[in-house]
């Protein structure tokens, strides 16, 4: 019998496809000791749910599956249906892969217990965010956060299993359905980006090893709420102007840090006077892109501490978010500190 080595292809013949989502995440499953594969599998239900919900989000127009769904959800948020059809989506997903436990998501009120004790995972998720944008074909995005479970596998979920700060997260990701649609995720050896080939049915490693600039010329917050910023809010932002830095806000904050993230900027979501505590949600959007952006060397704060100490205390409690390229927080975190209220100690 005879016998000869493979020799790969010097032709140039056919150009490499490149590497699948499914061979990176198994080839980097060796990152984790005692790697028994369930994490790799959970990352591929998620995408699997992404693959589905970007066919839905590129026919919507089509599909009649645009527009108002017709209710709120616990946020007090108009639900639009692609809302409804991403929440099933990744549920589904999630509950037929068999390695979570259970799921908060922004589209239920409470927590969801998947009736699965041996998963060893929780999922927190905003299946669809910028939803409001679907209609006006702008970029939309999916957030998601995975953590261990605390409590003894087999065991009834706890709150404690679902109320961990951000620094408890083993994977974090976002889906951007935009000009292309692409998978960012980190499990905490850096961030790797894919871009999806629809005719293949696979997402390929685009952008490999992904580090924000330590410094940017683009800041993005919605300038129509000014009136409600703090001083130093208000100062940062002056700043910003009298360095002529470029203002993008698209209003998908996915879209946002994804800029932010490759080109160098900062992404603010203030609290006001109204919400003190801002608009965005700690456990289901900021702390994911605050692993992620610290993964890539860039910084996430609420203005007094890293987003991924923030001990959760509800399960939708939002965060003030500041979020992108290193200088750039530290200039927004310095002008806050210095507009502080200094409260005199007046010592009897
Ligand atoms: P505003 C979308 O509803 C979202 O949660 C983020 O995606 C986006 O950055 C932000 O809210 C936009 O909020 O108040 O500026 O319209």
């Amino acid at each position: 019998m005879k016998i000869l080595p493979y020799q790969p292809d010097q032709s140039g013949m056919a150009y490499s496809v490149g590497t699948t989502l499914d061979r990176f995440i198994k080839l980097k499953q060796s990152d984790f000791p005692f790697a028994s594969g369930e994490l790799s599998q959970l990352l591929r239900d998620i995408a699997l749910a992404a693959k589905i919900v970007n066919r839905e989000t590129n026919r919507a127009g089509l599909a009649n599956i645009g527009g108002a769904f017709g209710q709120t959800n616990v946020q007090g948020e108009e639900q639009q249906k692609l809302d409804v059809i991403a929440n099933i989506r990744f549920m589904r997903a999630l509950s037929k892969g068999g390695e979570v436990c259970a799921i908060v998501s922004e589209e239920e009120d409470a927590v969801i217990d998947l009736q699965n004790n041996s998963g060893k995972y929780v999922v927190a998720i905003d299946p669809l965010d910028g939803s409001s944008n679907i209609d006006v074909n702008i970029s939309i995005g999916t957030i998601f956060s995975i953590y261990r479970r605390k409590t003894p596998i087999g065991s009834p979920i706890q709150e404690e299993d679902v109320m961990q700060p951000g620094t408890e997260q083993v994977a974090a990701g976002y889906v951007l359905y935009g000009s292309s649609t692409m998978l960012v995720y980190t499990t905490g050896f850096g961030v790797n980006g894919f871009t999806y080939e629809a005719s293949l049915g696979e997402f390929f490693l685009s952008h490999p090893n992904i580090e924000a600039p330590k410094n940017g010329k683009i800041y993005s917050i919605n300038e129509g709420l000014e009136k409600s910023w703090t001083d130093g809010i208000k100062d940062y932002i002056g700043f910003c102007k009298s360095e002529q830095l470029s203002a993008r806000y698209i209003g998908s904050l996915v879209a946002d840090f994804h800029r932010n993230l490759l080109k160098g900027g900062i992404y603010l979501y203030p609290g006001t006077q109204s919400n003190p505590n801002g608009k965005l949600r700690l456990l289901y959007e900021a702390n994911a892109l605050a692993f992620i952006a610290e993964q890539a060397g860039a910084k996430a704060t609420d203005g007094n501490q890293r987003i991924l100490e923030i001990q959760p205390t509800s399960l939708h409690q939002r965060t003030p978010l500041y979020i992108g390229s290193d200088k750039m927080v530290d200039e927004a975190l310095r002008r806050i500190a210095r507009h502080k209220q200094i409260i005199p100690t007046i010592n009897l």
